[in-house]
């Protein structure tokens, strides 16, 4: 029997993921429709700005037992006064857990349950982050480089993004002075 050689890789300084069952997805500010609280900033800006990617090994597609780990990347810059940030959501199968931890950057991670508590976490390089179930999620880039976090999830969690689209999150994280501030 042979050492099988690896064939995914994770680059610990940038969170890059190489290799083999990587899906890579982004969302541009066109795909975050109704997301930022500023609509006439969200309107001035060109749509094609690229807010976020997310790289994702899928070594199991979708099964009960499994597990997803991922890489987010959100890039730095406002709308209006409120950071790039991701969509957020409850995972579909609410009572699933998520780890993040911080890789670059500087960034607050949104909690909200589900009758609408909010909570927020700092988020720097080489934080950890447990996310219970139940809970919707949300990372916000609140400094001015690229924010990376990784993420490790059951493959089966899915994501319910509508609940978000048609509620928001009960807080912002808005910039006030050069710092993150949260509003309510
Ligand atoms: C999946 C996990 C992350 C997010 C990613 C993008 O459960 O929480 O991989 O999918 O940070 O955020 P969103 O809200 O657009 O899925
Ligand atoms: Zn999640």
């Amino acid at each position: 029997m042979e050492i099988i050689k690896a064939k995914t890789f994770f680059d610990g300084d940038t969170g890059v993921l190489k290799g083999d069952k990587i899906s890579r997805s982004e969302r541009r500010l066109k795909d975050m429709e109704g997301i930022f609280t500023d609509k006439d900033a969200y309107e001035r800006m060109p749509p094609d700005t690229l807010v976020y990617k997310v790289e994702v090994h899928e070594a199991v597609k979708d099964i009960p037992g499994g597990l997803y780990f991922g890489v987010s990347h959100v890039y730095p810059g406002r709308v209006g006064h409120e950071y790039f940030m991701t969509k957020g959501h409850f995972h579909a199968r609410r009572d699933t857990a998520e780890y993040y931890w911080g890789i670059t950057g500087h960034g607050v991670l949104l909690f909200m349950d589900e009758k609408r508590t909010v909570w927020a976490e700092e988020i720097i390089p080489g934080s950890l982050h447990y996310i219970p179930g139940n809970i919707a999620h949300r990372l916000i880039n609140s400094g001015d480089s690229e924010l990376t976090v990784g993420a490790c999830w059951p493959s089966d969690a899915g994501h319910d993004y509508t609940t978000i689209v048609n509620a928001g999150f009960s807080a912002r994280i808005l910039e006030k002075n050069g710092r993150p501030e949260i509003h309510f």
